[in-house]
């Protein structure tokens, strides 16, 4: 058996994944046992530490994915399948990625991230680009109750390069993942922090106001100074893997604490006597939008599925 070595899943495509090592960058397959079965979720991803073998011409085998510290996932299903697509292994971070304009922002999109987020306990931290286009004021209206509940909210623009390097500080030393809807700006964001980096963007459609879904490919960029950053196709829906409609409540933050204070230890906070969150939406602690988004994720026909736009 000739010897491993451990490598950086640093791009996935077509079933080849680049492994980044310290003998250079290896086009890997996953080695066939590791494929038998029928799979529930993806079994390699990238951001994944992998132990490889590896060939004089700079291709390879990945014998084994080392356990991951965390998993950035979404829920794929059809008729007869349930699957589990990774967005980003062992991220440290993740930038949740909006515009402020172009696309409208659609909050109850941001709320389910933040879910996943939370349920995957990745830090995050919400970036709301194209300030040029509608002024710090208008985004800080749109996204400030964010910050009320403790999220950390950076304003930037690609074009203009404001709030770069406050976007820049979260990035030292980690594996960072943008996520976000298409056309909001994540690639331009990246060819901005890496100058060297050329990545492709698109146009916002002007008559649908969506992106285009320009970047198709997952890959992780190595900082300057230290870490990655991860460029990642725009998402359109994010349906909740393995998260149940009775724990949703845990995951939004301003919620969490205050539901040990309802009557019942069931409660779903929807209409139950004594609910302390109810209570604390009539007097405005929590902001009416992001309970609304609660309850849609909890009672929305199937809690888990994501409304199609
Ligand atoms: N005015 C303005 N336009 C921006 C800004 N950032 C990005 N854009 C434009 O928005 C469009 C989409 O940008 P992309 O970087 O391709 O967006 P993306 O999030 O990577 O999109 P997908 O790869 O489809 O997920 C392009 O036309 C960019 O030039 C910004 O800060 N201000
Ligand atoms: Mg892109
Ligand atoms: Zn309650």
């Amino acid at each position: 058996m000739p010897d491993l070595i451990q490598g950086l899943v640093i791009r996935t495509q077509a079933g080849y994944q680049h492994v980044q090592t310290d003998s250079g960058v290896y086009v890997c397959r996953l080695r066939g046992r590791l494929r038998k079965g029928r799979a529930e979720g993806d079994l390699v991803a990238v951001g994944d530490q992998v132990m490889i073998e590896p060939q004089p011409d700079m291709t390879g085998s990945i014998e084994k994915v080392l356990p991951r510290k965390s998993v950035f996932s979404r829920q794929l299903s059809g008729v007869n399948y349930n699957y589990q697509q990774i967005i980003l292994a062992n991220a440290d971070l993740a930038m949740l990625v909006f515009a402020c304009a172009d696309p409208e922002p659609r909050l109850k999109m941001l709320d389910r991230f933040l879910v996943v987020t939370e349920r995957a306990q990745i830090p995050a931290v919400i970036v709301v680009n194209k300030i040029d286009r509608c002024g710090f004021e208008n985004a800080r209206s749109k996204f400030s109750l964010y910050k009320d509940i403790g999220y950390e909210v950076v304003y930037v623009s690609a074009k203009t390069g404001e709030g770069l390097e406050e976007m820049r500080r979260h990035l030292a030393g980690k594996l960072t993942t943008l996520a976000g809807p298409s056309g909001v700006g994540k690639s331009s964001l990246i060819n901005l922090i890496l100058p060297d980096v050329k990545l492709e963007t698109g146009v916002v459609g002007e008559e649908s106001g969506r992106g285009r879904h320009t970047t198709q490919v997952r890959q992780l960029f190595e900082l300057p100074e230290g870490g990655y950053i991860a460029d990642v196709p725009g998402l359109r829906t994010l349906a909740l893997w393995d998260i149940e409609a009775e724990e949703l409540d845990a995951y939004f933050v301003e919620m969490a604490p205050l539901v040990p204070d309802c009557q019942f230890n069931d409660c779903s906070h929807s209409h139950e006597p004594g609910c302390a969150v109810r209570k604390a939406v009539a007097s405005g602690e929590i902001h009416p939008d992001r309970y609304e988004s609660y309850l849609r994720l909890r009672f929305g026909g199937d809690a888990m599925e994501d409304e199609e736009e």
